[in-house]
Formats: structure tokens, sequence, C-alpha cells
């Protein structure tokens, strides 16, 4: 039995389609074919996916780009460079021949040259010049804010980079800062827009529900509540405050304002001022995330101050405290101690009246001990006098009944809010873009680059690590920073800032229809033909991050509002969305194994875990390398191992064991078609025979296969997939069996050898037929061949129905 030859194999073919440029996507494409692509960073699963869909949708006659390119600027690169002691520059150089020298021995047709990395000139060019169109239109603006501080990675982080309380890189505590000078992003703008149109896309739906969540549409009102002054009469000052609970109004017996709220120096009696100004500072010192979680015991602050219930007139206390954030809504709150938990808890404390206004459906009479905070109907909620009634009602009727009310007193409105914040766009960083803004020195007005003047590349730099103080490090760049107004010529400072590293991979798919424009960021019509990206695969990790702020950028061009319209405005894109169609493929876990009671990882058996799967990383020492596998078993090997393993979309635990089985398939595959029908390949006068005609049960069966497979790549369920191969390759065995001891027979007969394949050949032919030719059989192989497409000798052509274009990234 002949070794598969994969060592001999693999590498040919690598060379073969390196020299002609196998995988080129011409950019001159007849567009009249519909397309279909999609792009991404990940490891070889997701890779291989991607591989197979592109290969499959070329075969099937639609232009494909499939391209590969590296994202590279920001903090998992600088921190990289930081360890080792290198330049991020060097670095991500380095890194990149390494993966590419990687990516190139998996054989995956990528178009290389589209090849593109975000942390050249060439390409931050225009990231650049999609911020300076962000400035223009006020979608990038700066505000003094207060800042996710992290004082490991020595930058603020957005938002979205800090889970938990820590870091979304290297899980560093991340602290609230005080106002910090930082660029912005008005992603809320777009808040609506980003949850609408989530329902057309063919996305999974938890990275939709991730999204939703994010950015948490609430719907309720703001009603103003009238402050008193000393003598217990309405002042001017109003108090507004954001409510789900409109219905709950009745039981409204304290308000609460934020410490950042502004109304709090004219609210404040001369008395308590010294008590809020200390508590306003310890506030001040607290992250959202702090001062929000439930079983953090509640603090507050009593102003002096009282303001009237428009209900029913009475006269409540205004309290001050951090579990409601400046941030959100209106800053102030109705305090309803009877139907929300952080409310009652707070009344218990601070010995507040606490009034039931809501009676869950059938229920009896409310217990103070723990507060009500479902749906029910409406108690104690009238006053005749000033014209509220809503007793009696459930609650979603008394909501908007109190909201007609408010409305036609004048006191309120239907709200919807959201959680989404603006993007906070800036980093105390080296390695990322620098932002193209100089401040001038007399007046401090910060004035945008010309775009002629793109790229303003980043200035090399010896010691780039961070300061620790927030003084960002390319402030010590100060032949750098130390520049003229473009315009007027005057003295001014450059921006130290750097873009966050999503900015880059913020537009990439665009670029990759069109790499080496250097008029535009993309052509015109080459992005009217391959967008939108027709498959994504990537992992979920990004939900909130990369899938969201991309979709922003893209979006930032279609709003139709006076603060504009930008990608989509300048005629970079043509759709709505950037990625029809996103995938996540599941996570590769590390090979375990028992020990005594409890299982531990096969590569470093000093780590114990808790569960039985634990997710493959560096830090845990269970990464297995994938070039000793294709040392060992070859690229094909690899690849099949790991569309084999399990649905793709399912996180599966390695094993090494597993790819034996698969590699011993390959060799039988590659024995059955090229490898020879006699036991060691030859005839006795040494002719080898390779290629024979296929029987024509073997056909059948490799219609079905085809059959088969097509309908289980569409669905993008590899194993599946690849099982129904391996019956295929069993029963052309089966046949191919029983076909030897016919030759067998014929060279037994002393036929001469050199005569033997012809007969070997037409006798096949003609035995086949004589065989299973009857008519039924006949009548299935037309079908087939009709469904998909005609035989010549032994190959497959396939007769496309049309022909498209895909884009799979
Ligand atoms: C009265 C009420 C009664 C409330 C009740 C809830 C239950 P969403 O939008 O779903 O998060 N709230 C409003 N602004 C706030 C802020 N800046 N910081 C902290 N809490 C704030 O929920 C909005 C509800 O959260 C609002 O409805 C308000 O409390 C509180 F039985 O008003 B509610």
């Amino acid at each position: 039995r002949r070794a598969y030859p994969f060592h001999e194999i693999e590498p040919r073919w690598q060379r073969f389609w390196e020299d002609n440029r196998t995988f080129r996507t011409p950019d001159d494409v007849d567009t009249s074919k519909p397309n279909g692509a999609g792009l991404h960073v990940g490891h070889p699963l997701g890779y291989t996916a991607t591989d197979i869909l592109a290969r499959f949708k070329r075969m099937q006659g639609f232009n494909v780009l499939h391209p590969m390119g590296w994202d590279a600027f920001g903090l998992p690169a600088e921190q990289y460079a930081i360890e080792t002691r290198t330049h991020p520059k060097l670095t991500t150089l380095r890194n990149i021949d390494r993966f590419r020298t990687q990516l190139k021995s998996l054989g995956f047709s990528y178009d290389w040259d589209r090849e593109i990395s975000t942390t050249e000139p060439e390409y931050y060019k225009w990231t650049q010049w999609i911020f300076l169109q962000l400035l223009k239109r006020g979608l990038a603006y700066q505000a003094e804010v207060p800042v996710n501080w992290c004082p490991a990675l020595g930058t603020v982080l957005a938002n979205e980079e800090v889970v938990d309380g820590v870091s979304e890189r290297g899980g560093h505590p991340v602290i609230r800062k005080q106002p910090m000078r930082q660029w912005m992003l008005r992603i809320t703008a777009y808040a609506e827009r980003l949850l609408d149109d989530l329902d057309d896309l063919d996305w999974p739906e938890s990275v939709k529900e991730m999204q939703r969540n994010w950015i948490g549409r609430s719907e309720g009102a703001e009603v103003e509540f009238c402050v008193l002054d000393t003598d217990g009469q309405a002042s001017d000052i109003k108090i507004t405050v954001y409510t789900t609970r409109p219905d709950t109004i009745f039981g409204a017996t304290y308000l609460v304002l934020a410490p950042e709220h502004s109304l709090l120096s004219s609210i404040v009696s001369k008395g308590q001022s010294k008590y809020v100004e200390e508590y306003k500072e310890l506030a001040s010192r607290k992250s959202d995330l702090e001062r929000t979680e439930l079983q953090k015991e509640k603090t507050g602050v009593f102003s002096g101050g009282y303001a009237r219930n428009p209900a029913n007139g009475e006269a409540i206390p205004i309290w001050i405290a951090d579990y409601v954030l400046g941030s959100y809504g209106t800053g102030a709150i109705m305090a309803v101690p009877a139907h929300d938990v952080r409310d009652h808890e707070f009344a218990l404390k601070y010995d507040i009246p606490i009034r039931w206004v809501v009676m869950p459906d059938g229920g009896s009479s409310g217990d103070s001990e723990r507060p009500y905070s479902g749906e029910g109907i409406s108690v104690n909620s009238s006053s005749p006098i000033l014209g509220l009634d809503i007793n009696g009602l459930p609650s979603k009727e008394a909501a908007s009944k109190v909201i007609e009310w408010v409305k036609k007193i004048g006191n309120g409105n239907k709200k919807v809010n959201y959680k989404l914040r603006d993007w906070l766009f800036a980093r105390q960083r080296y390695w990322g873009e620098p932002i193209p803004v100089v401040f001038l020195k007399d007046t401090g007005e910060g004035v945008p680059l010309p775009e002629s003047e793109l790229p303003l590349a980043l200035p090399e730099l010896d010691d780039f690590t961070p300061t620790g103080t927030g003084e960002p490090p390319l402030s010590k760049a100060v032949s750098w920073v130390e520049t003229t107004d473009p315009l007027l010529g005057k003295p001014a400072r450059r921006e130290t800032n750097t873009m966050p590293q999503w900015a880059g991979s913020c537009w990439y798919y665009l670029r990759f229809m069109d790499p080496n424009n250097s008029e535009a960021l993309v052509d015109k019509m080459k992005e009217m033909y391959w967008s939108p990206v027709d498959v994504y695969v990537g992992g979920a990790e990004h939900a909130v991050l990369h899938l969201l702020y991309s979709r922003f950028w893209h979006k930032s061009g279609e709003m139709e509002s006076p603060i504009g319209k930008v990608l989509y405005d300048i005629g970079v894109v043509s759709t709505k969305e950037p990625f029809k169609c996103v995938i996540n493929q599941g996570i590769i876990l590390g090979e375990v194994m028992k020990s005594g009671d409890s299982f531990v990882l096969k590569d470093n058996p000093k780590i114990r875990l808790i569960a039985r799967a634990h997710k493959m990383s560096k830090s845990r020492g269970n990464v297995v390398n994938p070039d000793d596998v294709v040392f060992e078993y070859g690229a094909d090997s690899l690849r099949l191992y790991e569309m084999f393993m399990g649905p793709f979309r399912d996180s599966k635990a390695w094993n090494t064991g597993g790819i034996e089985g698969v590699h011993r398939f390959l060799g039988r595959v590659w024995r059955l078609i090229v490898g020879s029908p006699l036991p060691n390949g030859t005839f006795r006068d040494g002719t080898v025979i390779i290629d024979n005609e296929p029987l024509l049960e073997q056909l059948r069966s490799l219609h079905k296969c085809i059959d088969k497979v097509t309908e289980e790549i569409e669905g993008t369920r590899f194993n599946t997939g690849i099982s129904a191969m391996m019956e295929f390759i069993n029963a052309a065995y089966k046949e191919e069996a029983k076909e030897m001891m016919n030759l067998q027979h014929y060279a037994i007969e002393g036929v001469d050898n050199n005569s033997i394949r012809e007969i070997i050949f037409g006798k096949h032919r003609l035995h086949t037929q004589t065989e299973y030719s009857s008519l039924d059989a006949l009548g299935d192989t037309e079908l087939m061949n009709k469904k998909h497409g005609t035989l010549t000798s032994s190959r497959i052509l396939i007769i496309l129905p049309y022909q498209a274009k895909c884009f799979i990234m």
C-alpha cells in the first residue's frame, strides 16, 4: 500500500497556485456576474470555512473575492512589542511575515495581490480621511468627559472595551477618572438605525441580541417636577425625570438627582451643601459599574430641597445619590420604593415613605419587606382634584393614561432613551493612526489637516511606552508635534492622541475591493459590484466592538439629517449594511485528560480545570501549533480535521487522535483516484494504471455525494458534507474491489500485457454497461447528469445556472 505523499503534493500545488496566481480576482471582472465576498483575520477554523466557500463558489462560476489582510494597530500589537522590548513596527512586520507563511502552508485560496495592512500609511491615509469626513459633519467632536482610565495600559478606553470593570484586552482594572479632553464619535446619532436594521441581517441571533442590549432602547416618559422654594411655593426650577413606569407616579415619594446633575447648586440648601460637596467628591471616583451594581449598598445625601409630585400635589424630598447616573436619561429619577429594588433599599435605609401603587394581578396588599417590580393593576392612584385617576387599570394602560395627562397639562411627554453612549475615540498610546488635527498655539483652536496632507505618518519614536500620566507618548516626538497651521502658517501643535485599534477595521472590507487605489478609498463601480460582504466568518467576541463600530461607520453615510452623511453621501458605500451574513465559528478547546478526580490540560498537566473543556490560549499553554500538524499530517489533514470535528458553529475540544482518522481517509482517497487498481500499482510490465474510467455504480454514488455536499456546504454543515464524502469513498472502493476481481480474471486469461490497458478500459465500460445498465439505472444517471452537468470521460463538467459575484471574508 502506498503512503499518501502529502509532503510532495501540497508544496507543489501551493507553488503552482502562487506561480499561476490561480486565486487572483481580476480587477476587470465581468460585472455581469453577481459576486460573493467576506474577510476576516481569525484562526484556521474560520479560514478553512471561508476557503471552502470561496473554492465552492468559484467552481460554481461566481467571481469570488476572498482576501486576507492585517489589522495590527492598537493594544494587542503594542503590548506584545512592549513585552518583547521591540519596536511595534518591527514586531508587526515580523508577525505578518510569519502569519503569511503559515497561511500559505495551509493552502488557502486568498488573492494575495489584495493583501492590506491597516498599519501602512497607504492604508491609514484613508482611515484618517474618513475621520476628517466625520469631523466635517459633526460626527467627530472633542469633549471633556469623565473617562474609563486603565492605569496598567496607560490609556482611556471606550465603554465597549470595559467588561465587568476590567479592560477587554488583558483584563486590567479600569477606574473612573475625572474629565479629560477626548475625541468622541457620535454613534448615538445612529442608535435607532443600528437597532432597526439588525432585523434584516442574516447574523447569529445571539450577536444581534448583544447589540440590541448594548444599544438598550427603552420606552418611557419624561415628567417635570416643580421644585418648591423655602415657603413651600412652586419656584421656577423644574426637574425633569425619566421613567419607564409612569403608571407608578403616585408612588413616587422622593426624587433623586445624580451627583453630577447641573441643577444641584440651585437646589441644595445652605445647611446641606457641605455634605453634598463631600458626597460628590466620593462619587466622582466610582465607575458607572460600581455605582449601579445591585449588590452594592446604596448611599446618598439629602439636598435640603423639596419638589411637588404633579400627580397628587405632595411635597417630596429631593435626594442626591450615585445609583442614578448623570449620563443616562435626564440624570434624575422619581423614586418609587414600593416597586423598584434600588429605590426600596434606599428608602428603607433613609426612612422614606413607601407607598404601594401596583398590585400583582389577583394579588393581595403589598408587603413592605419586598418591592414588587412587575406589572399589575394600579391602586392608590387617584387624585380627583388634579383630574387623574388610574385606579383599576393594568400597568400599560395606566402608563399611557399618565402620559396623556402630563402631556395635556404641559408637564411632560413620551420619551425613548438609549443606553448607547458616544464612542470615546482617543487613546494615549503610540501604536495607532495619528489624528489629523493641529491646535493653534495662540487660540488653542483645532484645525483639521487638508486632505492633501494625508497620510499624516506616525513619527518614529524609540521610547514609545505609555507615560502613565495621561500624556500621550507622541508628545515626546517634539519635532513632529511642533508644526504650523497648514492654512495660515501660524505656530501650532499636533494632536498627540491616536485612534483606537478598531478604527482600521471599521472599513477594511471596502479597501479589499480596491486595495491599490491612490485616488479614492474605493472606486465607486467596484464598491457597487462587490458590496455588501456576502459571508463574514468571525468569532462572537467582537459583537459590540468591531461589528458595531463598522456598522456605524458604514451607516454614518446614510442618515438624512443635518449632521449629515459620510461614507454614503460621498459616494463610498451603496448599501445599508456592510456584512449581509455573519457566521460565528465555534471555539476550539484545548485537549484535556483525566487526572484523578479532575481534568488537566494534556499539554500542561499542571493546569487543573474546573470544566471539562477549556479555550485554547497561550497563557494556558494548551495551544496546538498548526505548523506541527502540517508537518506531521499535511495541511489537508488539518483542514479536514477541523471541519470534521463537529458542527462549525459549536465549540469543540481538540483531539490529536482524531487527525489520524481523517489522515487515513485522505490516504484512501488518494489511492483510489491516483493510486493503482492493482496491488503495487503496476502490471507485470511496470505500467501504472491511473485515472481509469469510473464504473457506473461509482458515478451514481459520486452524484449522490455531489448533491449532498453541495447542500451541506451551502448550509455551512461541513462535517456532514465530509461524512457524505466518506460514504462515497467507501462505496467506490466496494465497486473497485468487484472490478479488481475482473481485472485479475483477465490477467489470468493471459492477455498480452500491452493490450491489457486497452482491454481493461474497453471491457471496463462494456462490462459495466452490460452488468448495470438496466433501463432504470440509465434513466437515473441521465437525470443526475441533467442536474449536475455533463460527463466527459472521467471528469465532471458543471454547467452553471448563472454567473454571479461572491465576497467572502
Ligand atoms: C420610576 C420607576 C418606577 C422606575 C418603577 C422603574 C421602576 P431603563 O431605561 O430600562 O434602564 N432611571 C432613569 N434614569 C436613571 C439614571 N440616570 N440612573 C439610574 N436610574 C435611572 O430604566 C429606566 C428606569 O431606571 C426609570 O424608570 C428610572 O426609574 C430609572 F417601579 O422611574 B423608573
